[in-house]
């Protein structure tokens, strides 16, 4: 039988990517019948120029624009992509490409994007973060320790007027920020308008009376439009900051809102919720880091990366790389597990992301998130603040407590003896990590 379909056009074992080439790095399983050769050519075509079928005619370019399965070693495979495939600027294009189709053909049994490598040729058509970590710590006025935050909890269910109480609680305790929680926007009961004008008359008060910057994460997602109303309301009211839901929200709307937040000054906070949708199956999807690295790429200042400690899936390895490709300038290749892999990046002048870990923290738990990560970080504490035995206030100020003590380098226990609200707090969670 003739030749009906030209997968192994995609593959070339001798290939070397160009300087402008984009390389990504795929885990994957053929499915029954299928060869390796014939399942990474898929992957090449699929996500690049291919189809199905041989065709009567192409495009004379079409060279230009196909990608290529060059290296295979065991499940993994590379594929370089040619910088004409990619409109400039075009995050949602990439995503599209390179994690769209290919996750639902019925030749792969699985197939995960684990990290993806881009040239200094597409990262000009995008700016990064506005902030970075050391504008961040500007705006808080926070030298080295890591930046606080607290979640209102429950997560949803207060009024805005209850909502702004708790904020202030919080602050008083010593926190820099009060932050929205992912599925909090604007409801009947607790309007986006209301809260942030509550919000902000509680913050005045907290600074006056502790001397010190308070500021929140705001959860303006929602419509892309309505987000933009929302950052520009932010800014009428003195915030420094928006939040986004950046999953639920798309590329394309992150893309957009970067741009708004800098004509109003406004720092993004990007909450990951759903990521665990893609992520969390270690043969299927795709990786944290991916998103991470999308993220550092479109600009927001600020990300969730997990604990290791905490209530949330993510292991120590994969945070300590997030953190790295999030923070680092240049990134060498390294091979770490048979399922882990990291690629070659350099990140040129693209500000760092400030990493934060949240997810079932308390006090407890601070010295080690803080040897995971370091001190260069933002730690929420929510449920582990608001269920102190004394209250928010108290819990808060446990936590400032656990970090004082770990910067000192100096145990719990022994810090707890002269600070009540951390005996307190080890008296309920111990060091207890929550399932
Ligand atoms: C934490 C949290 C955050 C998660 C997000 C929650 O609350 O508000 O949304 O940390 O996960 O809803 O669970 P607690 P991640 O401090 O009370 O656990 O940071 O892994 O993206
Ligand atoms: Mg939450």
């Amino acid at each position: 039988m003739k030749n009906i379909d030209w997968y192994s056009d995609f593959v070339d074992l001798d290939y070397r990517p160009t300087r402008t080439d984009i390389v990504c790095l795929f885990r994957f399983e053929p499915a029954r019948g299928i060869s390796v050769k014939e399942a990474v050519g898929r992957i090449a075509s699929e996500s690049s120029a291919g189809t199905w079928t041989t065709l009567n005619k192409v495009p004379s370019r079409l060279q230009k624009v196909m990608a290529t399965s060059y290296e295979i070693r065991g499940n993994f495979v590379k594929v370089s992509y040619p910088i004409e495939l990619w409109e400039e600027g075009n995050a949602s294009q990439l995503l599209s490409g390179v994690a769209g189709n290919i996750f639902g053909m019925k030749a792969l049994k699985n197939l995960r994007l684990v990290d993806i490598s881009i040239p200094k040729a597409y990262l000009k058509h995008f700016e990064g973060p506005q902030f970075g970590i050391e504008g961040i710590r500007k705006i808080l006025k926070i030298k080295d320790r890591p930046i606080t935050g607290a979640v209102a909890k429950p997560k949803i269910g207060w009024s805005a007027s209850e909502h702004a109480q708790i904020a202030y609680e919080t602050w008083m305790g010593g926190f820099d920020l009060v932050k929205d929680d992912e599925n909090l926007t604007s409801t009947s009961f607790n309007r986006f308008e209301d809260r942030i004008r509550l919000c902000a008359k509680m913050r005045d008060k907290a600074e006056k009376e502790t001397g010190e910057r308070k500021s929140a994460l705001i959860n303006i997602t929602g419509e892309t439009k309505l987000m933009e109303k929302r950052a520009k309301m932010l800014h009428d009211f003195g915030w420094e900051y928006a939040m986004i839901d950046v999953v639920t929200s798309g590329m394309s709307a992150v893309q957009t809102l970067r741009e708004t937040c800098e004509e109003y000054g406004l720092a993004i906070h990007a909450h990951r919720a759903m990521h665990a949708a893609f992520d969390r199956n270690p043969r299927h999807g795709m990786t944290m880091l991916v998103l991470a690295k999308m993220m550092r790429l479109v600009g927001v200042d600020q990300i969730h990366i997990g604990t290791a400690v905490g209530k949330l899936v993510g292991s120590r390895d994969e945070i300590i790389d997030i953190r790295n490709e999030i923070t680092a300038k240049v990134l060498p290749e390294k091979s770490v597990k048979i399922n882990y892999k990291v690629l070659f990046q350099d990140w040129n002048n693209f500000k760092p992301v400030l990493p934060i870990s949240s997810g079932g923290l308390h006090p407890g738990l601070i010295p080690a998130v803080m040897n995971t990560l370091g001190s260069d970080i933002g730690i929420l504490v929510s449920g582990g603040i608001h269920g102190h035995p004394k209250g928010t206030r108290s819990g808060a100020k446990a936590v400032m407590q656990a970090i004082d003590a770990t910067m000192q380098k100096i145990s719990l226990q022994e810090y707890a003896m002269a600070h009540t609200e951390l005996k307190e707090a080890l008296g309920k969670w111990g060091f207890m990590k929550p399932k």
